[in-house]
């Protein structure tokens, strides 16, 4: 079987078939990556990953992350477990662009899906170069020069994320860990040379050189236009489906809409380049 891609956006998003994931050869790796370049999310279905599978298949693609809050596969802790018997599901209801609050942000994540509700618990992704070009000249020039602050706090609040005693001692750890960075606002895709915005209400708290007034109103204006629909797709997903997203260019938003149903999904985490501006 060809692999076969089919864009389900005109911004962003591909349903790729004819490819079982545990059997890549290294021409199709090299056509994954490829599409992965062109389509920035990459939907399969019908895969069927164990949690080693899941992390061989990542590496392939470069080292992997180990997340210091999320709860891990045991025997396999490059894989990262969201599990809302475990996790709050509000906890990736707000867009954002994983792990960016480390000096090298992953290139990408692949998020597996376990267990799913009937309805609901659909994922959005947004193109971040896409939103990048729909900006008018003038406001490109002023963000291709600045630069952000990213911290790991924002998206792991004390009231969420420290409410044991054992919860507490483990986030203030990642804190202390993880300072604030700085990355651009704009970033050029290693790869691909195109811009893309790369600032997430998730992670970014300030625009470095601006009054907090200027940086609020700038960041609030980049967070509403770059979720804008028209530069994203959603999912719905089914139990096996697997996604592939290049988190150096989109960021993503987990519904938050289907409480009391159980959703299982596994994600394993690419670790990226430093992120270099225009
Ligand atoms: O649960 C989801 O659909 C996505 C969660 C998320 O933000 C992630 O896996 O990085
Ligand atoms: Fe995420």
């Amino acid at each position: 079987m060809t692999i076969n891609a089919t864009p389900l956006t005109p911004a962003l998003g591909a349903r790729i078939d004819g490819i079982d994931l545990t059997q890549m050869t290294a021409d199709d790796q090299r056509t994954v990556y490829k599409l992965l370049l062109k389509y920035q999310v990459l939907f399969f279905r019908g895969q069927h990953l164990s949690p080693a599978d899941q992390a061989s298949l990542a590496e392939r693609f470069g080292r992997l992350h180990i997340h210091p809050i999320y709860p891990k596969v045991e025997q396999q802790p490059e894989i990262l477990i969201l599990d809302t018997a475990l996790n709050d599901l509000r906890d990736n209801a707000l867009w954002h662009t994983d792990v960016t609050f480390i000096e090298t942000p992953p290139l990408g994540s692949i998020l597996n899906a376990i267990q799913v509700p009937e309805y609901g618990g659909d994922t959005l992704w947004a193109s971040s170069s896409a939103a990048y070009d729909a900006l008018s000249p003038p406001i490109q020039q002023l963000i291709d020069g600045l630069d952000a602050e990213h911290d790991i706090q924002l998206s792991f609040p004390d009231e969420r994320f420290s409410t044991t005693a054992e919860a507490q001692q483990q986030v203030a750890k990642a804190r202390q860990d993880h300072p604030p960075v700085i990355h651009p606002v704009v970033r050029v895709h290693p790869d691909t040379s195109k811009k893309g915005l790369f600032v997430t209400p998730g992670f970014t708290r300030r625009i470095i050189g601006l009054s907090a007034l200027e940086s609020r109103a700038l960041l609030e204006l980049l967070f509403a236009h770059s979720t804008r629909p028209e530069f994203s797709v959603r999912w719905h997903w089914q139990a096996n489906d697997v996604v592939f997203w290049d988190n150096r260019i989109t960021q993503h938003y987990a519904c938050n809409d289907y409480h009391l149903q159980r959703r299982v999904m596994h994600r394993a985490t690419i670790l990226g380049d430093k992120p270099k501006g225009p």
